[in-house]
């Protein structure tokens, strides 16, 4: 019987994930791992940060989801160039599928690399894409409990994102116990509030982004 231990497969993750990252550096590409439950305003977040910054970037997105293209074809058609990977029942990206995603784009011309990570908040967790940054959405609708029900990925977020706070005056989301629960589990991570859909915070947002991915 040919046992696989979990911890072999990760270390091989690893592997590819900095074999992506010294890619990504080579050609100047930096590159974000959006990671969030299913339906928490990824795509949406995407959409409004890429309008914003127009001409500052030149931008490309690896869309990661089980089944469909219903994103990926949300993107193309606002003209920007877009791979979509099928993970055909995996819960999460790996690196190894970013790296054979990315051989199908001109890496070069792109300065900014979005990677829509399958909706998951737990499987996303342990796998390293290669990028630069992650970034982790929580949307109002969720509720203000889920950092510290699912602490792993909070806790390996350089940014989080709260979003959809055009709706909290219908919900009973504590902005301030989910803050002070992010801030305790990681103190480092900067914070932001927005509404993608009214555009609230995405100004602020999208200028820390472009001054982060160059260097500033
Ligand atoms: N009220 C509100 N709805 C939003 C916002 N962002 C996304 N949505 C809605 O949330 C739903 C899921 O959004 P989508 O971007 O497809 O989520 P994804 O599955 O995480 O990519 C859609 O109906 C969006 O219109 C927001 O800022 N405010
Ligand atoms: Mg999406």
């Amino acid at each position: 019987m040919k046992i696989i231990a979990a911890k072999k497969l990760l270390k091989a993750n690893d592997k590819y994930a900095r074999e992506n990252r010294e890619r990504f550096t080579a050609s100047g590409t930096y590159t974000i791992n959006v990671v969030g439950s299913p339906g928490c305003g990824k795509t949406t977040l995407l959409e409004a940060l890429m309008e914003n910054l127009g001409g500052r970037a030149s931008p490309a997105v690896i869309e990661g989801d089980l089944a469909s293209t219903i994103d990926a074809q949300r993107i193309e058609s606002r003209g920007i160039p877009v791979v979509q990977i099928n993970t055909e029942g995996a819960c999460h990206l790996d690196a190894t599928m970013v790296a054979a995603a990315a051989d199908g784009l001109d890496l070069d011309g792109i300065d900014l690399l979005w990677i829509e990570n399958v909706g998951n908040l737990v499987c996303t967790a342990g796998f390293d894409l290669g990028e630069q940054l992650r970034l982790v959405i929580l949307s109002i609708s969720e509720g203000d409990d889920k950092i510290v029900k699912y602490p792993t990925i909070f806790q390996k977020a350089d940014v989080l994102v709260i979003t959809k706070v055009d709706l909290l005056p219908q919900s009973d989301f504590n902005l301030q116990r989910a803050e002070s629960d992010m801030k305790h589990l990681a103190p480092k991570a900067k914070i932001f509030q927005v509404s993608a859909r009214q555009g609230q915070g995405i100004d602020e947002l999208a200028d820390w982004l472009l001054r982060t991915s160059h260097g500033e």
